[in-house]
């Protein structure tokens, strides 16, 4: 365990990494008579040498929360008991077995939530229970988040995770922020410590950072210039940018340049997106449009980043692929400073899958959802289609569902519907450690350890990062239960249940060397060679075959001096293996073998976002559109059990502008009624020129006052679930992501 006495001699100290949020924050806990007593930044950390945020201090209180579950429990109508380990998977036997005989797996899903990606057993586990379940569609809070970007990624590059990430520590003449706000999120497909450290380099080294963003956030404070625009309309200004760099001579694709194919289709596509003809629907100047086109093209070293607000809207996937376009066409692409793609030291489940999965065919309306007629999108239809698949009757209706690290009662659009139909379920099982807003509605809760009570090493998170690096953190405090199983053990046997094996009787451990075996055969390697190197199986036997294969491993003994796991437990404060260097040739696996700069399945989607701005866009006399906001002391909606994190500045309000406040009557603190096609609430107003006019902003994540949840602080701190606005229907076409900015909506004084 990489602990010390501290200098007062009676606490220990612990390296550990923050798994949060994907800056990945070392963090120093220091432990005494078996409880954490305080949490400092851990400066030696050599990756994130020293930063920090508020969340980070508080693993602590989440790792003592009172109303976390600390043992299974099982819900009879209302009441829920404790039962033992053998009770409660006994109870999922007896739950799932029934809808599975009489309906066939086709009943049975599973929503995945955004924890699962930052937990180290979640992240390299829950791929077996789908497998072995039999499930044939899954539900995931990835389509109410990066799916477009992971579109445009394999139609650009070949793999839906082959996702390209600004190289902001090299960055010095030019940033612009899109739809992001890391002063909040602190970066997201975009891992990478204190990006507002990096904005305030750039800015003091002459360089200048513009935020476009329809609310004046945080990162726009700190930021040369604010652009306001309107939400759904940043296609329409990225093909604007994109015609005035061929318009003008622009184009100078740099060092990438022989990798590079559609330049001519492209330059064809843009020839009518002036800037002059989209500029009234963006409400962005068409000079202005102009000019970023000029400077982005004469900065030597600049970066187009976009993230949330430029997926979670009605023409997603235009705009994500856009912002790859733009630095591709500037020369901002493979190169450093520009847009470049992550060498994560070990490679994740995910991504290990992303070709496979691609070889089984165009990952693009293969089937159909049953009720909406959704089409598939790799893989997955939208979040929201999940509560009409559960209260719709008919041949293949889901009956049974398994959530894991998710909360689609909060997070996903259609929010009313869905909690309506969740009771409806024939059986229920939540791998989850809160009673909250969706698991109230499961007949089994099955809680991991504790927070701090787990080894940890980033599974998916290294695939964005700015660097290559690597930290592995041993529990910082022994398991609580000695009896309980670990989380992968839980989610191996729901696995052999949901596969119909008896509850008593799944062999965890063969389940487990059959899963490790999958992966290392996926890496090219013998089982029958790997497994006798190891004594103990679970994820830390995944995280080194993970290491001992990455582009840095000693691939069992082929490679000299290459790394292992062990290498990662000599050093507790990480080991940094340097900035990103250029390898688009090595991670392109397109069918052309080059960047597909116009991919005809997002190209053909521009014609609707024509007709949109055609229709004068959002901007109709008196309507509203809704956008979405994060804090900083959030996270989506299960950290507001923290006593710490909740009140002050983080409250869930709706923010308007003064002229459409006052044309509302509504004065700051007042209680507005704000109601979409979907849905209506009531909120507590505050009234901000950090609003564009005619746009007003809500966080998501709150709405804790439903009955049954069993979260006190968050309950005192309710706040109401803007998810009830977000239409479920209403999405990104060609991804099927939920739009959950851009919501036309009506706000009237209460
Ligand atoms: N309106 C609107 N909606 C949004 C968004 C938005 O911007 N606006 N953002 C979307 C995005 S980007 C995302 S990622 C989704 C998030 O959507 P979800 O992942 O569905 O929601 P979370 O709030 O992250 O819920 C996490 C769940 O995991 C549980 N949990 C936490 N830690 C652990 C753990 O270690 N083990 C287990 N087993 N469970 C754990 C929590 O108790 C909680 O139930 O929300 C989306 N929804
Ligand atoms: N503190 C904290 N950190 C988090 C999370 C959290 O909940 N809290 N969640 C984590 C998760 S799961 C994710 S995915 C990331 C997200 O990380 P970010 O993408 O940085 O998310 P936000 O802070 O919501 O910033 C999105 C911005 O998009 C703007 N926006 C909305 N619609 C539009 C539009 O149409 N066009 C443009 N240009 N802008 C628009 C909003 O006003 C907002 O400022 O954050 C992660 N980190
Ligand atoms: S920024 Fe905060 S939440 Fe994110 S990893 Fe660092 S300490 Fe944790
Ligand atoms: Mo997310």
């Amino acid at each position: 365990m990489s602990s010390a006495p501290d200098s007062t001699g009676n606490s220990t100290v612990h390296h550990r990494t923050c798994h949060l949020c994907e800056a990945m924050c070392g963090l120093e806990v220091h432990v005494s008579e078996g409880r954490v007593h305080k949490i400092r930044p851990n400066r030696a950390d050599a990756w994130s040498k020293g930063h920090i945020c508020p969340k980070g201090t508080t693993l602590g209180a989440l790792q003592d929360d009172p109303d976390r579950l600390r043992a299974p429990v099982i819900r009879t109508g209302d009441t829920w008991r404790e039962v033992t380990w053998d009770e409660a998977f006994a109870e999922c036997e007896r739950l799932l077995r029934p809808v599975l005989e009489e309906h066939g797996n086709q009943a049975l899903t599973a929503f995945l939530g955004n924890p699962l990606a930052h937990n180290m057993a979640l992240a390299r586990y829950s791929g077996i229970l789908i497998g072995m379940a039999g499930i044939h569609h899954i539900y995931s809070s990835g389509t109410v988040d990066q799916w477009p970007k992971n579109v445009s990624s394999l139609l650009m590059y070949g793999g839906m995770w082959t996702i390209p990430v600004p190289d902001l520590r090299r960055t010095s003449d030019l940033f612009v922020v899109m739809g992001a706000n890391p002063q909040a999120s602190q970066g997201s497909l975009l891992a990478c410590p204190d990006v507002m450290g990096e904005i305030k380099r750039i800015r003091r080294g002459g360089g200048k950072v513009v935020v476009v963003d329809p609310r004046r956030t945080g990162t726009a404070d700190a930021a040369d210039e604010w652009l306001p625009i309107v939400p759904g309309t940043d296609a329409a200004l990225l093909m604007a940018v994109v015609h005035v760099l061929f318009a003008d001579g622009l184009v100078d694709l740099g060092p990438a340049a022989p990798h590079i194919a559609g330049l001519a289709d492209l330059e064809e596509l843009a020839r009518d997106w002036t800037p002059e003809s989209v500029a009234g629907a963006c409400r962005v100047p068409a000079d202005r449009i102009r000019r970023l086109a000029h400077e982005l093209a004469a900065a030597r070293s600049a970066v187009v980043y976009g993230r949330i607000g430029l997926c979670n809207q009605e023409f997603g996937t235009l705009a994500s692929w856009l912002v790859d376009v733009v630095n591709i066409l500037t020369g901002h692409f493979d190169t450093p400073g520009g847009l470049m793609f992550p060498k994560p030291v070990n490679w994740s489940v995910a991504t290990l899958t992303q070709h496979a999965k691609k070889a089984e065919g165009a990952p693009f309306g293969r089937w159909h959802s049953r009720v909406r007629g959704a089409p598939e999108v790799l893989g997955q239809v939208p979040a929201s289609c999940l509560a009409e698949e559960i209260d719709t009757d008919g041949e293949g209706r889901i009956r049974a569902l398994v959530t894991i690290a998710g909360n689609p009662a909060v997070s996903a659009p259609g929010a009313d519907r869905l909690r309506a139909a969740l009771p409806r379920l024939d059986a229920m099982i939540s791998i989850d450690n809160w009673l909250n807003e969706t698991t109230r509605h499961a007949h089994v809760v099955l809680p991991g350890p504790g927070p701090l009570e787990t080894a940890h090493f980033d599974d998916l998170m290294w695939n964005f990062a700015v660097g290559s690096a690597g930290k592995w953190s041993e529990p910082v405090l022994p398991p609580a239960d000695p009896d309980r199983p670990a989380e992968w053990e839980i989610v191996l046997r729901l696995a052999g249940i949901a596969a119909g094996q008896k509850a008593d009787a799944v062999d965890v451990k063969a389940l487990d060397d059959m899963w490790f075996s999958v992966l290392v055969r996926a890496c090219g390697l013998d089982p029958d060679e790997v497994l006798p190197h190891y004594t103990e199986g679970g994820p830390e036997r995944i995280v080194d075959l993970s290491v001992r294969t990455g582009p840095w491993g000693d691939r069992y003994g082929r490679v000299e001096g290459g790394l292992t796991l062990a290498d990662f437990k000599a050093a507790p404060n990480g080991i940094d293996l340097g900035p990103m260097v250029p390898r688009v040739a090595e991670v392109l696996a397109t069918d052309s073998g080059s960047v597909e700069l116009a991919p005809a399945y997002i190209t053909a989607d521009l014609p609707r976002l024509r007709a949109h701005l055609d229709r004068g866009g959002a901007d109709e006399p008196g309507g509203l559109v809704l956008v979405s906001r994060r804090h900083l002391r959030s996270k989506n909606s299960w950290l507001h059990n923290v006593p710490a994190l909740v009140g002050g500045s983080n409250r869930c309000t709706l923010i308007m502008h003064p002229d459409d406040a006052a044309r509302a009557g509504l004065a700051d603190g007042g209680t507005a009624e704000v109601a979409s096609e979907a849905g209506s609430l009531r909120v507590a107003v505050q009234v901000s020129d950090e609003m564009m006019p005619g746009v007003v902003s809500m966080p998501h994540g709150w709405g804790h006052d439903d009955p049954g949840t069993r979260m006190a602080t968050a309950r005192a701190h309710a706040g109401v679930n803007s998810n009830v606005l977000a239409p479920g229907t209403f999405v990104d076409a060609i991804s099927g992501n939920a739009a959950v900015n851009g919501v036309a909506v009506t706000v009237t004084a209460v």
